[in-house]
């Protein structure tokens, strides 16, 4: 089935310059091989991430300059407070200026040494705050959400068993929270289902542990319930969304994602002394609790986004615009992760380039690739991302999955654009082994993703320039 077209037209455009391989040749490497660091106006598609790069409506853009830019109570507040509260169902709505802070204030106030925070798959933001507590982050996807070629619904959702086995073991005490996270990011944009959240919660009831949602994605891990689960077919996107959150006892969100918005984020918790706390916090290191870090048409801009994202036209074609994508390279037999998630189509590297081990980052080198070769800027989420030294053994561990994401902007490029990044993919696929390996030579103690240098191997792992890969 065709997707359906563009359910907005274009008021606005941003031009796009063309750049010749030499010139990103030349980019990259002065970049350290790190796609983070290279210009963004030297891309043609970017596909880095769908996270604070929305095209907003012109009802937000409107919104904007009803901004009341009042230190304290300005109405755009109260305009925010209200929307999260119809659409979550939570009573204390704490602004944050991106998802990290909410993470950051939720963890630091109920988080201690020595505990553990299980999430269906942390994303690296969220495991970095939590290991930031000195506290272990578990992730108990089911297995199928471990296996790119598995096909299943809800391959975001949390074990309940693996879940009931981790409380049992650790004890309440030392687990604060659980967490869930829709869609399930790191593990390919997969949704977690409604019979999930109950069973979970379930467990949680049983242990008396709170349940927190990471509310990214979550109107289009509604608008996968409503396609594919029985029974809620016939419900809106609101009512779904309020069943699902039903379960927790609150949530954090990144607004950058189903906010449509640039900036902005959220924590939003039932627990009075909670919220307390972590709003003492907030107005040491954030700002005052009615804006958080944020400009007050920045909440405006948030509360309608809120609203837009719940479209089931623009659900449908937001959806259908990266299943096509996904669609158009799984025609040509380019390994992705199935089913197509929510915002990305994601390539699995291991079948994708069997020659190259974890060790020689394979998906960063397809990253490297694509840019230089296409102006695609894609990110990965492997060993670069996730691989780690064992503190005991000294041993580096890799993720199970090694893969790399093509995340697509909401309401910002057409179906064309997909075709382009399709036809680049499949033809980089073709010659998988001119691709070289890579090493590391500069890496920060964290998220060492983000600023870590590299250069290009040759065949016996020596060192060797990029114009000869
Ligand atoms: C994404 C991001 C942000 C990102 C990551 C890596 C490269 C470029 C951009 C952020 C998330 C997220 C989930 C599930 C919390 C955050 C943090 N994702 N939870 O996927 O996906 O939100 O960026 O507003 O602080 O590209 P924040």
């Amino acid at each position: 089935m065709r997707l359906p077209a563009e359910p907005f037209r274009i008021k606005v455009v941003e031009p796009l310059r063309r750049v010749s391989r030499a010139e990103r040749e030349r980019l990259i490497l002065e970049a350290g091989l790190n796609i983070f660091a290279v210009p963004a106006d030297s891309i043609y598609v970017d596909l880095l991430t769908d996270s604070g790069t929305s095209a907003m409506s012109d009802r937000q853009w409107a919104g904007l300059m009803l901004g009341d830019e009042s230190y304290a109570g300005s109405r755009n507040f109260f305009h925010f407070q209200d929307t999260i509260r119809e659409i979550f169902g939570y009573r204390h709505v704490i602004p944050t200026h991106q998802g990290r802070m909410a993470e950051n204030l939720l963890f630091s106030t109920v988080v201690k040494p020595g505990d553990v925070v299980p999430n269906n798959i942390h994303f690296d933001t969220t495991r970095a705050n939590v290991e930031h507590q000195n506290a272990e982050a578990v992730d108990l996807v089911i297995d199928e959400g471990l296996d790119p070629a598995t096909l299943h619904d809800f391959k975001g959702n949390l074990d309940p068993r693996k879940l009931g086995a981790l409380l049992k073991e650790r004890g309440r005490d030392k687990v604060p929270l659980v967490m869930i996270t829709v869609t399930n990011n790191s593990g390919g944009g997969q949704p977690v289902s409604i019979a999930n959240v109950r069973a979970v919660r379930e467990v949680c009831d049983r242990h008396g542990v709170p349940l927190f949602f990471d509310a990214c994605r979550f109107a289009e891990n509604c608008w996968f319930i409503k396609q594919r689960e029985p029974g809620w077919a016939d419900r809106s996107i609101p009512e779904i969304a309020r069943e699902l959150f039903s379960y927790g006892d609150g949530c954090t969100m990144s607004a950058k994602k189903d906010g449509l918005v640039n900036i902005g984020g959220f924590l939003a918790l039932n627990n009075q002394e909670w919220a307390e706390r972590i709003t003492n916090l907030l107005i040491l290191v954030e700002g005052f609790s009615t804006y958080g870090g944020l400009a007050g048409r920045d909440l405006e801009a948030i509360s309608i986004g809120l609203r837009e994202v719940l479209d089931e036209d623009y659900l449908a074609f937001r959806t259908g615009q990266v299943q096509h994508l996904g669609e158009l390279l799984e025609d040509a037999g380019v390994p992705i992760v199935k089913p197509v998630g929510g915002h990305a189509v994601y390539l699995d590297v291991r079948r994708f380039m069997p020659h190259m081990p974890q060790s020689q980052y394979p998906g960063q080198a397809l990253v490297v690739a694509l840019y230089r070769d296409y102006g695609i800027r894609a990110v990965e989420v492997g060993s670069l991302m996730f691989g780690h030294r064992d503190p005991e053994s000294g041993e580096m561990v890799y993720p199970k999955l090694e893969l790399v994401r093509l995340a697509v902007p909401r309401r910002v490029y057409t179906t064309e654009h997909m075709r382009y990044v399709a036809e680049s993919v499949i033809e980089l696929h073709r010659s998988p082994e001119r691709i070289r390996g890579l090493r590391i030579t500069h890496e920060a103690p964290t998220l060492r993703h983000y600023t870590a240098r590299l250069e290009v191997l040759d065949a016996a792992g020596a060192r060797t320039a990029l114009q000869r890969a």
